[in-house]
């Protein structure tokens, strides 16, 4: 007698006896895990870190938009738990996999975490298991990648086990949108395997978009990342624009996101950080480089994007220049490291280039983050600096790269003699001693 592993699945889902599986427990996966648990699943995390999966088994949260209250209420309910030995899979009925997805030194795509947690799925799964892969990646990866997997191993996929891709949309901080209100797109190996993934998924989030395949789902959240790095790309280039004609771009882009209609705000900066815009473009350009294309609107953002620090830079250079200073012998101090505002993640972010570019030039840089106290660099530790009436003061130049809303830039205006704006967070200060240079043209 044969079974039915997809109707034995959805009956699962239904009643609640599956059990949900979510391999990697960071920002993606541990609020994924939780929507699980509040629509009454049994919930097992799997997550290497160790210092982790201790942490949330006493309780203790380390995501911002996961609360510990929470956290805490399902691992004592026993409706969570979370552990570095991958046998506790073998109780999931589907897993969820969200490991990073980086780039390696040769800005190739590095899918050493998805291979290596989709090793670890494979040696727990069983017959009627759903795997969802959510993790950023190159299209076809599903298919080319993890079908194959699944395949070795006697299974098939749409009968004995589910495969399907589903992007994550997790935009860590965001007051209003988080995992369950966030439409979820889904694309499964085959009909089944959507089928039975969009009924795991209905259970917990707001609105479950079916594709007619992984490859649409990837693609998907490739556009979606890839939007933003280009319109981010041409801000930048419009700032540069409006340096060379003496416009001031905040003015022109403020102007122009009153057409209610065909235009989307988006904000010069020094560059953009994050584990992700500058990086998941690269894995589509990697893909169609195999297949002889060359993508040239994501390699032309990335080239003006990356150019950024090299202009925040020379900006400094002119400003010092004006009163007859070198930016070597200078001091700068740098105002925000985090790769965005009122957030403490610095991974990618400008401010590292803008600070060894500085120093490369013989400025001394020091740098105050109210969301950062210190950061590792090559190695060693670097502390922040108070942000004091007195540091401002013998600052030779306030570069501002990240605009956190802790600041009062008034008193930072009142106290530097040179500030370099690269995020217009000085818009509204009132005029004092201090010159004010922004991303394109002088304060008015
Ligand atoms: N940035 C600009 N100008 C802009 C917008 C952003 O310079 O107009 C910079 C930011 O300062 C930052 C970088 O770009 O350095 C990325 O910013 P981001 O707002 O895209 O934020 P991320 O990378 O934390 O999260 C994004 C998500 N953000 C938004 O949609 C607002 C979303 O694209 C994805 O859910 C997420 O990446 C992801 O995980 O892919």
């Amino acid at each position: 007698m044969t079974v039915d592993h997809k109707q034995r699945l959805l009956a699962a889902i239904a009643d609640r006896t599956a059990v949900a599986g979510v391999v990697g427990l960071g920002y993606v996966g541990l609020p994924l895990a939780m929507e699980f648990c509040e629509a009454g699943f049994t919930v097992v995390g799997f997550d290497v870190s160790e210092a982790v999966c201790a942490g949330l088994m006493s309780g203790q949260s380390h995501i911002l938009d996961v609360p510990a209250d929470q956290l805490a209420r399902h691992v004592k309910s026993g409706k969570f738990s979370a552990s570095t030995d991958e046998a506790i899979l073998s109780r999931a009925d589907a897993i969820s996999i969200a490991v990073p997805t980086p780039l390696a030194k040769t800005r190739d795509p590095d899918m050493s975490f998805v291979i290596a947690a989709a090793a670890s799925v494979e040696r727990q799964a069983h017959k009627g298991m759903l795997i969802v892969l959510e993790s950023t990646t190159y299209p076809g990866t599903t298919r080319d990648l993890m079908q194959p997997r699944l395949e070795a191993l006697g299974y098939t996929i749409g009968g004995d086990v589910f495969l399907a891709f589903s992007p994550e949309r997790v935009d860590p901080g965001n007051p209003t949108w988080h995992t369950k209100n966030t439409p979820k797109i889904i694309g499964g190996i085959g009909p089944s395997s959507t089928e039975v993934a969009k009924a795991l998924y209905e259970t917990c989030i707001d609105t479950v978009v079916p594709v007619s395949s992984p490859e649409a789902a990837e693609l998907t959240k490739l556009l979606e990342n890839t939007f933003r790095s280009v319109n981010i790309g041409l801000v930048n280039e419009m700032a540069i624009i409006c340096d060379r004609l003496g416009v001031d771009v905040w003015e022109v882009i403020d102007a122009a996101a009153t057409k209610p209609f065909g235009f989307m705000k988006f904000t010069p900066g020094p560059g953009i950080g994050g584990h992700c815009i500058p990086l998941d473009p690269h894995y589509l350009a990697w893909k169609m480089r195999t297949l002889n294309y060359k993508t040239r609107f994501i390699d032309l953002a990335s080239e003006i994007n990356s150019a950024m620090p090299d202009v925040v830079v020379e900006k400094v250079s002119r400003g010092l220049n004006e009163v007859s200073k070198s930016v070597k012998g200078s001091r700068a101090l740098v105002l925000g490291v985090a790769y965005k505002r009122d957030i403490d993640d610095m991974r990618e972010s400008p401010a590292f280039d803008v600070i060894r570019l500085l120093e490369e030039r013989g400025a001394q840089v020091v740098f105050h983050d109210p969301h950062v106290p210190k950061f590792r660099e090559d190695g060693h530790e670097r502390f922040g600096v108070a942000l004091t009436d007195d540091e401002l003061a013998k600052a030779d130049v306030v570069v501002v790269i990240t605009d956190h809303r802790a600041v009062d830039y008034q008193r930072v205006r009142d106290q530097a003699s040179l500030v370099v704006d690269t995020r217009n967070a000085l818009a509204g200060t009132t005029a004092s001693k201090a010159r004010v240079l922004s991303l394109s043209a002088l304060h008015r």
